[in-house]
């Protein structure tokens, strides 16, 4: 059994290396498949792979329902492809259902794309498989790389937590804006802001064009007064439209220069070595989550202690300090 296990590993390896994509799609489905045996494969292949990993620019893109992610990616990977670049287009969407399908679902807004070789898409994958998706994500990452990637984007809707996650895993990170959209400065966006290196007013085009610029202006007055996402980079503002393509050159440029900078004050380095210690962390807390949870002993005490606290007999300090010298003391037996 091993042996074959280190013999699918071997050859899913070496194919991916030497750029099958099915190979490399398959791997990603063992990624994310929840099946023991599927996660030891998995883990072993992505050792394997490690070393031939990290050579890429990450990207992150980020914005509002309808703001234009799809088509700007389109946009912007069509681009990057006609220089020759390779781009794997990944996903993370944590409200992602059956019925509603998942993002880069919609192919119908990557015309450009949806059959270029040198592009990749790979859509979300769907909440019941393994593992946090960031995790997911990042193990993914390195086999894109390996396989020969050099641009990873990785698309998130601009809703809860998903962006603060993404933004733990890529190098750069992009929030798309809509013209007019001043106010959001006020509210929910303003997390999203912080984060990002770039700001890109979307839809520059025909009657919005001159509301784009005023809105590029109050956000370039904005981020003035925010902290960088990134020591020593001043996020940047600008304009673009997903639809005719300006300004898209000139954000592969600003990206281009971001790279440039950071590496040579480290701070690109430090940033993946710090992404490092936090997939580890997470790694960590998931696993002894699932430990704990997935005891059937415990479970059974939790069932019981569950009314006790109900009912105000017990209160939850106690009672999580004694599940939890009950699950040290189940360990060590
Ligand atoms: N005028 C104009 N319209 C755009 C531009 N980019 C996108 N749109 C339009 O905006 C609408 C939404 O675009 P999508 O690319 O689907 O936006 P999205 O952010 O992916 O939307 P969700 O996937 O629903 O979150 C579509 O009708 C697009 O044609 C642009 O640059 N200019
Ligand atoms: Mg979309």
């Amino acid at each position: 059994m091993d042996r074959n296990d280190n013999k699918l590993v071997k050859d899913l390896a070496e194919k991916i290396l030497s750029g099958d994509i099915l190979s490399l799609s398959k791997s990603i489905t063992l990624i994310e498949s929840v099946k023991d045996e599927h996660q030891k494969t998995a883990r072993k292949l992505l050792n394997s792979l490690v070393p031939h990993s990290g050579n890429s620019i990450r990207i992150g893109i980020t914005g509002s329902p309808g703001v234009g992610k799809s088509t700007f990616i389109d946009s912007f990977a069509g681009y990057l492809a006609g220089l020759g670049r390779k781009i794997a287009i990944l996903a993370i969407d944590p409200s992602s259902t059956k019925s509603k399908g998942s993002i880069l679902g919609d192919k119908t807004r990557m015309q450009k794309i949806a059959n270029n070789p040198n592009v990749y898409i790979r859509p979300s994958p769907s909440r019941g498989s393994s593992g946090g998706i960031a995790d997911r994500t990042r193990e993914t990452i390195i086999l894109c790389e390996a396989y020969g990637f050099d641009t990873i984007i990785i698309e998130t809707v601009g809703v809860g937590q998903s962006e603060v996650l993404v933004r733990t895993i890529v190098d750069f990170f992009l929030l798309l804006l809509q013209p007019g959209g001043g106010d959001e400065l006020q509210g929910l966006k303003k997390g999203s802001v912080e984060i990002a290196d770039l700001l890109v007013i979307n839809k520059a085009d025909g009657d919005n064009i001159n509301l784009a610029e005023l809105t590029k202006n109050a956000y370039s007055l904005a981020v003035h007064y925010l902290q960088p996402a990134t020591p020593g980079w001043e996020t940047k503002v600008v304009t673009s439209s997903a639809l005719n393509m300006s300004g898209i050159p000139e954000i592969w440029e600003i990206i281009q220069d971001f790279e440039q900078k950071t590496k040579q004050t480290g701070a690109f380095e430090s940033r993946r070595q710090e992404q490092n210690l936090d997939w580890f962390y997470s790694l960590i807390e998931k696993n002894l989550k699932d430990l704990f949870f997935g005891s059937s002993q415990i479970r059974k005490k939790l069932h019981n202690i569950e009314k006790k606290i109900k009912i105000g007999k017990i209160i939850p300090s106690d009672a999580s300090e004694i599940i939890l010298n009950y699950f040290i003391n189940s360990l060590n037996k």
